[in-house]
């Protein structure tokens, strides 16, 4: 088979530029009718016959037949089980891994994860009390997107936010346990885990169910029945955002061997055919470089296919100006992840703007990021990264306003909510003021 993998050659001084350029940039999450029919009925029949049903479905989609619903539930022994069956290596991987992504998610409490208040002139107490999230569920796929790592990425910020139950769920088709996933959720402080799957496990998680308990907010990846699903239950329950597929937009100006840029542009190709990779640079022959080592480099590629159908389709490779230009046109884009492959990345971070992790200098390749730097890999894409955030201990927390009035701030504020109440017509508003005036 003679795969190739040309992403489009664009250059930001042709003529048909912009036009190109937006059809390339365009990705639509169509929603499927059928698939929005068919979770709306899943979802009503799990919030009437609770475990029965999701026994059912599980039985139906996941090939898993159980008598009861506590035959679908995995102990802390089975986890803990998982995690002492793995190979050294990679139970130390596990650890390692966790450990500087729990280490990020504190630094980020300290920073904006705190109670504050203050007093004014009056004497009155004005504040915000932050408080974790009860319970939480966290959605992780089974099949070809198992990704320890998400796992890893969800439950350490809910568990760092002082969320005290976090129920994982997981399908097992079949019954096939995935042992890194279930490694993974023991070392990530995961309560409790079912082994249940698609729109009937979300179901579960946001009604409740006899045996599983319903949460307050679920997180977390899965196809287009659990995106659907998710987009439903949102308001009986939170959600953290409904994720599109992976994307990374390379700011290179040269100075990374391209092998190292044409490599990166394949880790989140290699996702999935939907994925974007993009490259952005001031240097024609440099471009070249980075094509030549794609093509070198895909026969060796395991993925090779999936990698060729995303570059095929939706990759790109665009010679700009100048690196400024670069750094506004990725500002358009709003990427997933932004790696800057520059040996002067701080001179180009000031320009950049929106982006869901901001990769800096030739040494950082956004794979470090994906499993093991700290900071999340659950990330705004397809340009959503303009308004929200990775996903992170503020997920799992909610803030109150706090507002304690002293007798003189009474007499202060008493007048202004009269005549603004009386302005609204509200005499109980008005009346609760006044009698409070001395
Ligand atoms: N890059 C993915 C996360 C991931 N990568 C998991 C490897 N495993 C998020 O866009
Ligand atoms: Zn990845």
């Amino acid at each position: 088979m003679n795969l190739q993998a040309k992403p489009l050659r664009l250059s930001t001084d042709s003529p048909d530029f912009e036009a190109q350029f937006k059809a390339r940039l365009h990705w639509s999450a169509d929603t499927d009718a059928a698939i929005e029919q068919r979770v709306a009925e899943i979802l009503a029949d799990v919030q009437s016959r609770g475990d029965e049903a999701v026994m059912a479905y599980t039985a139906r989609f996941d090939r898993l037949d159980a008598k009861n619903m506590q035959a679908l539930e995995l102990g802390a022994d089975e986890l803990r089980a998982a995690f002492e069956s793995l190979p050294p290596a990679q139970r130390s991987a596990l650890e390692n891994a966790a450990q500087r992504v729990r280490s990020y998610h504190e630094a980020q409490k300290k920073a904006c994860g705190e109670s504050w208040s203050y007093r004014d002139a009056d004497g009155s107490l004005l504040g915000q009390k932050v408080t974790p999230l009860d319970r939480v569920g966290i959605y992780v796929p089974g099949g070809k997107a198992a990704y320890p790592s998400s796992v890893l990425m969800n439950a350490i910020p809910a568990h760092v936010a002082g969320v005290s139950e976090i129920i994982m769920v997981v399908p097992t088709p079949g019954g096939e346990r995935n042992p890194l996933v279930l490694a993974a959720a023991h070392v990530a402080g995961v309560s409790r885990a079912f082994t249940i799957g698609g729109a009937q496990a979300i179901g579960a998680l946001a009604y409740g169910t006899a045996t599983v308990p319903a949460v307050d907010k679920i997180t977390g990846p899965g196809n287009a029945y659990v995106a659907a699903a998710k987009r439903r239950v949102f308001g009986t329950v939170g959600i953290d955002m409904i994720a599109g597929p992976s994307e990374i937009l390379v700011l290179a100006d040269g100075t990374t061997p391209p092998d190292w840029v044409a490599m990166d542009l394949f880790s989140q190709a290699e996702h999935d055919e939907l994925a974007q990779s993009i490259l952005l640079c001031p240097e024609p022959a440099y471009i070249d470089r980075v094509q030549a080592e794609i093509d070198r480099l895909l026969p060796t590629m395991p993925r090779a296919e999936i990698i060729a159908a995303s570059l095929n389709g939706r990759g790109a490779l665009i010679h700009t100006r100048t690196m400024q230009e670069a750094c506004e046109i990725s500002n358009r884009i709003a990427p997933e992840h932004l790696e800057v492959s520059s040996n002067e990345p701080h001179r180009w971070e000031p320009l950049l703007r929106h982006a869901g992790a901001i990769f800096l200098g030739s040494y950082t390749s956004e794979s470090l990021g994906d499993y093991c730097a700290g900071p999340n890999h659950v990330l705004p894409t397809s340009g959503t990264a303009r308004f929200s955030s990775p996903l992170g201990v503020y997920d799992f927390q909610k803030r109150s306003s706090l507002i304690e009035v002293s007798a003189a701030g009474a007499q202060v504020l008493g007048p202004v909510a009269v005549i603004l109440a009386e302005g609204e017509g509200l005499q109980a508003h008005a009346e609760a003021a006044r009698l409070r005036l001395g």
